[in-house]
């Protein structure tokens, strides 16, 4: 065997290993359980989307496309596999979906051959990312993403961005019918999500107004507001349903996570918020539910972090970061929550439709002040320390 088929051997025996990994429980909080390594990383990507293959042209095998992140992803069950449309970084910083696929949800996860060839609009995109995925009551599969341009209004600034919701539809995940972005008439717009029924005969929509690219500025929040249509979807109110707030995990901005889950008691939500450290941002998971009538007004609001960046987790491209937009509930109500860490890698974490209701709606509240919360605490202490005396372990 020549040098080079025999290292080609090597790289594909390294990557297959790595794609048939059984991925094993870690740590469970009772609420949901981690899983020991990650579901996706960049190395996940085939060895045909980084390598020339050909000898003549590539003699020493020399990588020619790398692929630097493999991160928040948005999920579907589809017959029968569990999809992630994933956000892949290449080394060129310019972000792309592709879809792969899992018999169990929890690991084997492989990518198609091709990424997703996205159509554009009249106004081509500079980086796409942050798909959701949601099964829609018309019969639709809908990807919303973020579209992101340069900012024409400061040509000097080669930083300046804007960030608007790019839409797209399918059937089959292989086809993708590109629709113009959304309208709204908030300066810019990120992690917009579509609700996955109508709500008064009309589409509805979460999103996240800001007033520049990164900050949010004065507004912000994540909001609601209904368009009559997808293929010229328009926003004309938007309203908050759930804003950022002083001394909290979002306390400088927060976005929707994927589309919220229906349950008997309500709409469940994943959400991420935003805090500042001397470290810079710290992005962590929150969930709170909804109103099934209602699906704008919340109903329960758990207080604090559902998860956040713990161990390898914290340290990434852009660490100190937890980020979901996809997770998935299949027939048994087992809920998968896939989510993303320092802008990196994804890994998943297993609950129940049961778990989760049970945590949004017996997790106390944020009560906004140390004494408080002591108060909080010491309520369960004191009830606790009585039943430990009674069981006499
Ligand atoms: O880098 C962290 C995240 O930052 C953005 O989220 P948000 O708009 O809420 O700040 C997004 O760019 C997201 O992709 C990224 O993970």
């Amino acid at each position: 065997m020549s040098e080079f088929k025999s290292i080609l051997k090597q790289k594909i025996g390294a990557h297959e290993a790595l794609v048939t990994r059984e991925n094993k429980p870690a740590v469970s909080n009772g609420v949901y359980q981690r899983w020991q390594h990650p579901v996706l990383t960049a190395d996940h990507a085939p060895i045909h989307w980084r390598y020339d293959l050909n000898e003549k042209t590539n003699p020493m095998l020399l990588e020619r496309l790398g692929v630097n992140a493999a991160f928040n992803s948005g999920a579907l069950l589809h017959e029968g596999k569990y999809i992630l449309a994933v956000r892949v970084e290449g080394d060129d910083r310019k972000s792309f979906f592709s879809i792969a696929e899992s018999d169990n949800g929890i690991d084997n996860f492989r990518f198609w051959d091709y990424p997703i060839t996205l159509p554009e609009t009249d106004r081509p995109d500079t980086n796409v990312y942050d798909m959701r995925l949601v099964r829609h009551e018309d019969g639709y599969i809908y990807g919303l993403f973020c579209t992101e341009r340069k900012d024409e209004t400061q040509p000097n600034d080669t930083t300046a961005a804007e960030a608007q919701c790019g839409i797209v539809r399918t059937k089959d995940l292989v086809t993708w019918e590109r629709l113009p972005d959304l309208v709204t008439y908030s300066g810019q717009q990120r992690n917009v999500v579509l609700h996955p029924e109508f709500v008064d005969g009309k589409y509805a929509l979460y999103t996240r107004p800001q007033d520049g690219f990164i900050s949010v500025g004065s507004g912000g929040g994540i909001g609601w507001g209904l368009s009559d249509s997808m293929e010229n979807a328009e926003i004309k109110e938007e309203v908050i349903v759930d804003g950022k707030y002083y001394h909290t995990i979002k306390e400088v901005k927060n976005g929707q996570g994927p589309a919220p889950l229906k349950t008997d008691k309500g709409w469940l939500h994943l959400a991420h918020g935003v805090r500042n450290t001397a470290a810079g941002l710290r992005y962590v998971l929150y969930v709170f539910m909804t109103e099934l009538e209602r699906p704008w007004v919340i109903s329960h609001r758990p207080g604090g972090h559902f998860i956040a960046p713990r161990g390898e987790e914290r340290v990434g491209d852009v660490s100190n970061v937890v980020f979901a937009n996809g997770w998935i509930v299949n027939e048994n109500n087992d809920v998968f929550i896939y989510y993303a860490s320092s802008d990196t890698r994804m890994h998943v974490a297993t609950s129940s439709i049961d778990q989760l209701v049970d945590y949004a709606m017996n997790t106390p509240e944020d009560k906004l002040r140390s004494a408080a919360s002591v108060q909080t605490r010491n309520t369960l202490i004191a009830a606790n320390l009585d039943i430990l005396k009674k069981l006499d372990l």
